[in-house]
């Protein structure tokens, strides 16, 4: 199967009901990423961290291993801002902070996640004006990123979540409708395993604008522990000419380090690398 350069999710510090595996500094994580035999991290952080570049880029040439995606979830999660917000003020500062993972993730060589901080439309609203509204505002933050090199994933979520893109093909459809350029779908196997009727037509349907793939098993604990079939998840990736990162997202259980050994003797047993 085909090369696949392989990424772990990582942060400062996380609760253990969270999908991280490595925490600590982004140099500790990028050190442990690399001895465990992965090729990048992820990594969950504030658009206010201050972060030195000229150490992280050493340690990343040293060890041989990058950093895929910055994500933004915590811009809503801490900070409760989010794109489709009915107050100005705080969409105004959504883009900005926005705009500020894009400058980090420039100088990281790396793309942004888009997932929770898109945020939810109100029951009983009008979609179309919210969809409107978030893909107006996805314009902005997409010609940010690429007039910087800084692609935007937008992560597919399950409904419990989020009520916004929660299928592939939901997202693809957005992505079509506005003519999203620098924008691609990020899918991940939890949440598919929830929300897709066929994970492989789902797979499928983005051929051309896959542009970063979590992975866990149906339970969310590593990949192998469950019933999914990594085997036709990675041939269909293979299918459709996919070339980004997979990227471990799954609970620290029984802990981290034990869930990022398993998942990464599972995967390269599938794809043979
Ligand atoms: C983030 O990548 C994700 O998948 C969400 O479910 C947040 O945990
Ligand atoms: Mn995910």
């Amino acid at each position: 199967m085909r090369n696949w350069k392989l990424a772990i999710s990582s942060a400062d510090s996380a609760p253990a009901t969270s999908p991280i595996l490595l925490q600590g500094t982004v140099c500790d994580n990028l050190e442990k990423a690399a001895s465990l035999g992965y090729d990048a991290i992820e990594v969950h952080m504030r658009e206010t961290e201050p972060i030195d570049i000229d150490i992280i880029s050493e340690k990343m040439k040293k060890h041989n291993v990058r950093i895929a995606m910055v994500l933004t979830g915590r811009l809503n999660t801490e900070a409760h801002l989010s794109l489709m917000d009915d107050d100005e003020n705080i969409v105004r500062q959504a883009i900005e902070g926005l705009k500020r993972y894009i400058d980090i993730a420039r100088q990281l060589d790396a793309g942004i996640v888009i997932g929770w901080a898109k945020g939810t439309i109100p029951p009983g609203e009008k979609r179309e004006l919210y969809m409107d509204r978030l893909a107006n505002h996805l314009r902005t933050i997409s010609g940010y990123g690429l007039k910087r090199n800084v692609p935007i994933n937008l992560e597919v979520i399950n409904r419990y979540e989020t009520n916004v893109f929660n299928t592939a093909l939901e997202t693809v459809g957005f992505l079509q409708k506005y003519s999203l350029k620098n924008c691609f779908v990020h899918l991940d196997t939890f949440h598919m395993n929830i929300e897709e009727k066929d994970m492989y037509d789902a797979i499928r349907c983005c051929k051309g604008r896959l542009g970063y793939f979590h992975v866990a098993d149906n339970d969310r604990n590593f990949v192998g522990h469950g019933e999914l079939n990594f085997e036709r998840i990675f041939s269909t990736l293979g299918e459709i000419g996919y070339e980004g990162y997979i990227s471990v997202e799954c609970l620290p259980i029984p802990d981290g380090l034990t869930a990022a050994k398993n998942s990464i003797s599972q995967i390269k047993r599938i794809i043979g690398n």
